[in-house]
């Protein structure tokens, strides 16, 4: 049996239009992002796709483009998940920085390094710092020992995986149709996953605001195709413009 995943990274973020790192850090779409979310919306009806479900983390950014793009597509009864599990990867340090200015301080390769590298996380956020986002408390269900200081992708990737293995790969393997809306990292995480990436790749990958990514798997979840809807030129340059947040050029 086969079915269909797919994968939104939300719209454009106040602080994505900023340029600053964000990870948990609860920020609105902008009014660019609400549209972003909307076209992704128009571009999964055009597919003509019907979701049994969807998931997402307990960020708006994420929770609202899902809105949208469920609204837009006329199947605002999909039932959803929100799950921490799918929040962004925890920036640590970088938290609220510039991403520009950063790299100014530390030096692109550095910056690189924190926002692509597989297993290396920005520096832990300082314990003192009361704007640490894991303080909110819509995560006081949790244990605190499970709340990150910082996260490489790996980590993040170790944290989504439960998620991936106990609600989504079941669903997955009874044919259903899924849409996840998440975020940059919490995607390339699943990216890696599915797509078997190597650790040295995964560094050139990034994921555009607002373009489904489409995954068709075969009855034991291996990927038999994916790509982004729409066109495949945008959706490069978007991916591009992701890579250049810190300056460099390719990231
Ligand atoms: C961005 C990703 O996350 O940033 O945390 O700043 O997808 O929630 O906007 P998102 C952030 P980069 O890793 O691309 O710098």
């Amino acid at each position: 049996m086969s079915s269909t995943l797919v994968l939104l990274r939300h719209g454009q973020s106040q602080w994505n239009l900023e340029n600053r790192f964000t990870g948990w850090v609860d920020v609105p779409l902008t009014g660019q992002g609400e549209a972003e979310a909307r076209e992704a919306g128009r571009l999964l009806a055009a597919e003509g796709l019907r979701f049994d479900a969807a998931h997402t983390s307990m960020l708006s950014r994420a929770i609202h483009t899902l809105w949208l793009a469920l609204g837009e597509m006329d199947q605002p009864w999909v039932p959803v998940t929100r799950h921490w599990r799918l929040n962004e990867r925890h920036y640590g340090a970088l938290t609220g920085l510039d991403k520009a200015e950063t790299a100014e301080r530390h030096g692109e390769d550095q910056v690189h390094v924190w926002r692509r590298s597989y297993d290396i996380p920005p520096p832990p956020i300082e314990p003192e710092r009361d704007d640490d986002p894991c303080r909110d408390p819509r995560y006081d269900f949790l244990d605190d020992r499970v709340l990150p200081a910082t996260e490489s992708l790996k980590l993040t990737l170790e944290r989504v995986l439960p998620y991936w293995h106990d609600a989504l790969a079941p669903a997955l393997k009874q044919g259903r149709t899924l849409l996840v809306a998440a975020h940059g990292n919490s995607l390339r995480a699943l990216v890696k996953y599915l797509d078997d990436v190597p650790d040295d790749e995964i560094t050139q990958l990034n994921i555009p605001t607002g373009v489904p990514l489409r995954y068709r798997l075969d009855d034991r979840l291996r990927v038999v195709e994916s790509g982004y809807l729409g066109d495949a030129d945008k959706a490069a340059a978007a991916a591009a413009a992701v890579a250049n947040q810190a300056g460099g050029g390719t990231a």
